[in-house]
């Protein structure tokens, strides 16, 4: 029998322009201690729903969860760093998310449940990755970015020995 189709890793996002990618790129660079692994700018992105390996057949139902639910336009103020000790993770995140990324990141898990995808059961906390291997606290502030959020996508992470490569899939705008 013929192998398989290699399985794919793939994640609903959020991904910023590159403005305001090299915005936190910035910010990252000022915050992170010298041996944390930054994230390269054009990574940058809000996770908000991740599937995981799926063989490649799955990806037209996978799809149509994103053609069905509503992608707000909404503004994302990004004005907090934090750091989470159990992975080593410097974030950046917002004091006051919009609602609507809460209910977005749901109705996806909705959706996907209904094609036969649980996501694991961790509640939504919007953040944006800056930095990895990052061992300490970091006691900066964070000069406020304004992410004018107009769409989503559905990601396929690819990694190598330079780390984890993004493609997208597929874009939505907000409607
Ligand atoms: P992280 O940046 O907090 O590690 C691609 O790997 C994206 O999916 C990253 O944003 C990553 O979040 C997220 N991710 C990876 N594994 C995950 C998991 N098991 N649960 C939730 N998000 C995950």
């Amino acid at each position: 029998m013929a192998d398989p189709a290699p399985r794919v890793r793939v994640f609903f996002a959020l991904w910023p322009s590159a403005a305001i990618a090299t915005e936190l790129h910035r910010a990252a660079r000022r915050a992170a201690p010298r041996d944390a692994r930054l994230m390269r700018a054009d990574t940058l992105h809000l996770t908000l729903a991740f599937i995981g390996d799926v063989a490649p057949d799955r990806l037209p139902a996978i799809e149509a969860v994103g053609d069905q639910v509503r992608w707000p336009r909404c503004m994302l103020r990004l004005d907090q760093l934090g750091h989470w000790p159990h992975n080593q993770i410097l974030w950046a995140g917002s004091q006051s998310p919009p609602d609507t990324l809460a209910q977005l990141a749901d109705e996806l898990s909705v959706g996907l449940q209904a094609i036969g995808i649980t996501l694991a059961p961790r509640p939504f906390v919007p953040h944006i990755t800056l930095a990895r291997r990052c061992r300490h606290a970091v006691a900066a502030d964070m000069r406020p970015i304004d992410w004018p959020v107009d769409g989503g996508v559905l990601a396929v992470s690819q990694r190598d020995h330079t780390g984890a490569r993004y493609l997208m899939r597929r874009r939505w705008p907000a409607h």
